[in-house]
């Protein structure tokens, strides 16, 4: 009899999420109830009886991870957030996708309580999952010892056609085999409907022997709520530790609902009131009240937080008794978990003076990045594929792989859009502070990335070398126009183009203090020369995005501003200008971010508002450099797309050069 009894409450936890679900998206008029009726079973099982959580310490570092890469059925995750207790009232529940409310209409890491990264762009979460197995990874292999397994969790995602068409899902999926994640369990919802219709329109693989051919561990589920195969199925995926898994899990759109089920009607809008009759009394759930939450239903969510609660409390003791057994080990993890850096650190940072004549700042940032590492040990990255170009690798410290999970260079292959969200999935562990490097011109290739991290608030540094024309011969294809003010524009992005050496160390040191978002660095292929005065400046200069490197005696007449490679023109020129008694002024402005947050005081210090002369150079577009020039300067910059020469001769047809900068000064003159 007990058993009957319990296949009810199952019966009744999974249909209350579904009805959740939909009364939500109904209360909103708008939302996804199809993926949520179809996906219940599976949400429900994974979270009462397998996922390990502590609602009451949310962030337990060694919490299972939950992702719902498809996150158009947020309403699934509030309903187990809420039932598992999470702060998440049912107000909330009521408030879906309202002004205000904490449950948004995909979820958002920042803002609800046990939302672990924001997902909606489908994809995202793949890639994020790849990063947070891979921080779990290394992790373990830095902290663990034995008797000790403080990271030892897992991460558990639910993904559906539409994250599996995107190209992501094989970068991501691709390299997780590469790199035998074994805590990786991926639930692939099955459905065979997307927005358009039938999957069959645009989708014929076999998604299940495409992970077989990435290495991973394949299985299948006939039907989601046949809770028994789906339980013997999650638990070979857990038990399976040497490679990925997929469960191809066979659901429908819509369970439940008579007129919508199987069908891309039930996707992405509210039932209708006759439809959600139907498809309650099908079900055998009443009318009314709606968000009807039955106290069985709670009592199996209850329990999983409970063991939750205990487990993590487990946890905290196990630490304690860590913190006796190894204690400097236990020091390192606690100044981690308190975003605490090495003291001192930026004394180890290198300075450069003019006579160490021309270095590239990618150079000089990959000088950085090893003086620091030895300090600075949450620092791990890697580059897809550009290792060598982009100066990323930290010497003396392993490669990550399969066999060696504790190194701090990791080689994402050419994956840019994967490894920036698998960068995203890295930082949300808040115990690594994660870069990662490609082209400048293929900053593109991982935008969407780019965008959740600054999104989320995540502490990612790019590394985006070869940052203009001047990388020369490759030519257009490789050089960018567009992509700095395009990375410029995302909210909460900063990014800084170094003019020299001493500008990458000081660009380098923002990017590890900043802990609320990320970082982009544009650094240049070709050498650039050690500035007069960054040695002692750079450092403060950099850090409010702009400083005036050359002055003149008095009130300026103009003022050169420059970022990047085209700072030394912009000095170059203003030198010769001061030569000919005019009373010119050269503005190094690695940051548009850094400068804008400074007060006004310093940014008229630096860009006094009386003086209306004034020349940017920038190899880039000219678009939106008004804003510091105004309407009465001049912007020397590129229109097109640049040329496949010697770099030294497109700097002359372009006109980057101190002789053109002088002229287009002496014209505003
Ligand atoms: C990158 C991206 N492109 C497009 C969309 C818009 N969109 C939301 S869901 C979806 C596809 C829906 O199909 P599926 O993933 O199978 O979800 P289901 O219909 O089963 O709920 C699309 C195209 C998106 N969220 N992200």
């Amino acid at each position: 009899m007990t058993d009957s009894v319990a296949v009810d409450v199952d019966r009744l936890a999974v249909d209350t999420l579904r009805f959740l679900a939909v009364d939500m998206v109904e209360a909103a008029q708008s939302g996804h109830p199809g993926a949520p009726m179809g996906q219940a079973p599976l949400a429900y099982l994974l979270w009462t009886r397998y996922l390990r959580f502590d609602p009451r310490d949310p962030d337990w570092p060694d919490r299972d991870r939950f992702v719902l890469s498809c996150g158009h059925a947020s309403a699934l995750l509030y309903g187990l957030l809420h039932l598992s207790g999470y702060d998440l009232p049912m107000e909330e529940l009521r408030a879906f996708r309202q002004w205000g409310s904490r449950t948004p209409g995909h979820p958002e890491s920042f803002l609800t309580p046990g939302v672990e990264t924001t997902t909606g762009p489908l994809g995202q979460g793949l890639g994020n999952a790849l990063g947070m197995a891979i921080a779990r990874r290394m992790l373990g292999a830095t902290f663990n010892r034995a008797g000790f397994p403080l990271f030892d969790h897992r991460v558990w995602v639910i993904a559906s056609d539409g994250d599996m068409m995107e190209g992501i899902s094989s970068e991501a999926s691709s390299l997780a085999g590469h790199l035998a994640l074994g805590e990786l369990v991926v639930f692939y919802d099955d459905n065979g409907i997307s927005i358009d219709g039938s999957t069959d329109l645009a989708m014929s693989e076999n998604v299940g022997r495409r992970y077989e051919a990435y290495g991973w561990h394949v299985q299948r589920v006939a039907d989601v709520n046949d809770l028994a195969a789906l339980r013997a199925a999650i638990e070979a995926a857990r038990d399976e530790t040497e490679r990925p898994s997929l469960v191809v899990v066979r659901t429908h759109i819509g369970y439940g609902s008579p007129g919508k089920q199987d069908s891309a009607e039930a996707h992405g809008a509210p039932l209708g009131a006759d439809e959600v009759a139907a498809a309650k009394e099908n079900l055998g759930w009443p009318l009314a009240p709606t968000f009807h939450v039955p106290d069985e239903a709670r009592v199996p969510f209850r329990r999983a937080a409970e063991r939750g609660a205990g487990l993590r409390r487990d946890w905290e003791a196990l630490v304690e008794r860590y913190g006796e057994a190894h204690p400097e080990a236990a020091e390192r993890l606690a100044a981690r978990r308190a975003g605490r850096l090495p003291e001192g650190w930026t004394e180890r940072l290198p300075r450069w003076t003019p006579a160490d004549g021309a270095i590239a700042t990618r150079k000089a940032s990959g000088a950085v990045l090893n003086a620091i590492a030895g300090e600075v040990e949450t620092l791990v990255g890697g580059s897809a594929d550009l290792t060598g170009s982009n100066n990323t690798y930290l010497k003396g410290f392993a490669d990550v792989s399969a066999a060696e999970p504790g190194g701090r260079n990791l080689y994402f292959g050419v994956r840019e859009h994967a490894m920036g969200s698998a960068l995203n999935g890295m930082a949300l562990s808040r115990l690594l502070r994660p870069y990662g490097g490609t082209f400048l011109i293929f900053s593109d290739y991982m935008r969407p990335a780019i965008r959740l991290a600054a999104l989320m608030g995540l502490p990612v540094v790019y590394v985006f070398t070869h940052d203009s024309i001047f990388l020369g011969e490759d030519g257009p294809t490789h050089q960018p126009i567009s992509q700095l003010l395009s990375l410029r524009s995302i909210p909460g992005l900063t990014v800084i183009r170094p003019a020299d050496a001493n500008e990458v160390a000081a660009a380098w040191r923002v990017a590890i203090e900043r802990t609320d978002g990320p970082t982009a660095l544009a650094l240049t292929r070709q050498g650039l020369p050690v500035l007069e005065g960054t040695a002692e400046r750079a450092m403060e200069g950099v850090a409010r995005g702009g400083y005036v490197l050359l002055d003149c005696d008095g009130a300026p007449e103009v003022l050169l501003i420059g970022t990047g490679s085209e700072v030394q023109l912009a000095l170059g020129a203003a030198r010769a200008l001061q030569a000919d008694g005019v009373a010119a002024r050269a503005v190094s402005l690695p940051s548009w971010e850094l400068f804008d947050a400074q007060d006004a005081a310093y940014r008229d210090a630096v860009l006094p508002p009386s003086v209306t002369r004034r020349l940017a150079v920038e190899a880039a577009t000219r678009l939106a450099w008004e804003r510091y020039v105004g309407s009465g300067g001049d912007v020397l910059g590129i229109d097109g797309y640049g040329a496949s020469a010697p770099w030294k001769r497109i700097a002359e047809e372009y006109g980057f050069t101190v002789e053109h900068v002088l002229e287009r000064a002496r014209r505003l003159l």
